[in-house]
């Protein structure tokens, strides 16, 4: 995976939503810096979403996604809330453009009752305030930007606010809460015939950093080396950390009485809801022959994810059970709206995908009551270690004996 994409699914995604001729592409290219995106008085000049990956101060490596105007004449559209959906999925926050001379209309509100349905935090920014005299009117406790797109007026009045408004979805931890500076924490990289040659994969770098950033110290091996290096320590380590695939290998090695997980496991915890994934690993041991699993993965050219998502999980998935079960596979942005086709969803890490639209997708499957977890959840289970890698958060744990009741 190249470096560009890597860093996609950590990016804050920005959407500019609004009325035809709003000025939402004027915004976007204003607050961008860039002629991104086409401006025009000729009302549906964006015709799809387009969307940009780029620095932008203060909030560093964003999404900026344009959005094509809803209609002026009130209901949105079936495909219109569709669509806007669709982006609305992935977004972190959301900018409403609206009209200053013009005012929301009945459009505008059912844009806020979407994003406020999804949990988006969102702010109004009335445009075009140079064609006016005053203010125009706000709803009280209205997040409110006032500017011009075209004279520069308050773009960075713009940017301070989206930076306010994307700062908590940040700061979910890796591993971070769980050391205290001085601590020592020991990765088990095994060579990973997937990784690019001379390099690390992404979470194992993303957690390196994250140790580092908390003070503490990190010591990366080979499961090879686990043991020599564990006896030459004179600090007893606060936490290992392994490859799901050396699990075996390393819990042989680490005595009992120092915290061991996994990378998959810290991962579907910084990026969404750990308990849902471990009661929808349970929920593999009532598959009944003729069942289908869904297999899904946030994007269509991960290699790794492709040989396991393809191959391996259903061979194991089907080992595991003895059962007589259908696989179906999604890929990218397709996830299905409905899914009560499936018996169980198993998805990627989702290193592509936003927290957000992991936790959303992971929402849908809760809304249906179809059982949903991850790949490396999914695995650590089938092999038996999902109560040892756990034991580090007993709030997840806990859901693995609700499972099990
Ligand atoms: N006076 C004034 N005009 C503006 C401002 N921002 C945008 N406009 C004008 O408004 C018109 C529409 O701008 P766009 O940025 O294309 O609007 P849009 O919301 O992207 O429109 P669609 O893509 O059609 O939905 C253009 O003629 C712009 O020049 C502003 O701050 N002040
Ligand atoms: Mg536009």
């Amino acid at each position: 995976m190249s470096l560009h994409e890597t860093v996609f699914g950590d990016r804050v995604h920005i959407g500019f939503f609004g009325r035809r001729n709003a000025g939402k592409s004027s915004v976007v290219n204003a607050v961008t810096g860039q002629n991104l995106a086409v401006v025009s008085g000729v009302p549906g000049t964006t015709t799809d979403p387009v969307q940009k990956a780029m620095e932008l101060l203060p909030m560093g490596p964003v999404l900026i996604i344009d959005t094509p105007g809803i209609d002026d004449e009130g209901a949105l559209g079936a495909l219109r809330v569709q669509k806007t959906r669709q982006v609305l999925n992935k977004t972190d926050v959301a900018v409403l453009v609206v009209d200053a001379t013009v005012g929301k209309s009945a459009a505008d509100e059912e844009l806020i009752a979407l994003f406020r349905e999804q949990g988006i935090p969102f702010l109004v920014a009335y445009n075009k305030c140079d064609l006016l005299f005053g203010q125009p009117e706000t709803r009280e406790g209205e997040r409110a930007v006032f500017l011009s797109a075209r004279h520069r007026i308050n773009i960075d009045v713009l940017k301070e606010s989206i930076a306010a408004l994307s700062a908590p979805e940040e700061a979910r931890p890796i591993v971070g809460d769980l050391l205290q500076r001085g601590d020592l924490a020991v990765l088990v990289t095994p060579i990973d015939s997937a990784a690019p040659k001379g390099r690390l994969i992404l979470p194992q770098q993303q957690t390196i950093r994250d140790v580092l950033d908390s003070g503490a110290c990190a010591v990366v091996v080979k499961e090879t080396e686990l043991s020599h290096i564990l006896s030459c320590l004179a600090q007893k380590p606060r936490i290992v950390i392994t490859d799901s695939q050396a699990f075996a290998q390393v819990a042989a090695v680490v005595p009992k009485d120092i915290s061991l997980t996994s990378f998959s496991i810290l991962f579907a915890r910084h990026k969404g809801d750990l308990a849902q994934a471990v009661r929808g690993a349970a929920a593999l041991e009532s598959m009944q022959d003729g069942d289908t699993i869904l297999i899904s993965e946030g994007c269509t050219h991960h290699r790794q994810c492709d040989d396991i998502g393809s191959v391996k999980l259903p061979h194991w998935i089907r080992a595991h059970t003895g059962k007589e079960l259908h696989f179906a596979f999604t890929s990218g942005m397709e996830f299905p709206e409905d899914l009560s086709p499936y018996r169980l969803i198993v998805h990627c890490g989702g290193c592509m995908l936003n927290p957000r639209q992991m936790r959303y997708r992971q929402k849908c499957a809760a809304a249906q009551g179809i059982p949903m977890t991850n790949y490396g959840v999914l695995i650590a289970h089938m092999q038996g270690i999902l109560p040892r890698t756990l034991a580090p958060f007993p709030a997840a744990a806990a859901a693995l004996t609700a499972g099990r009741a």
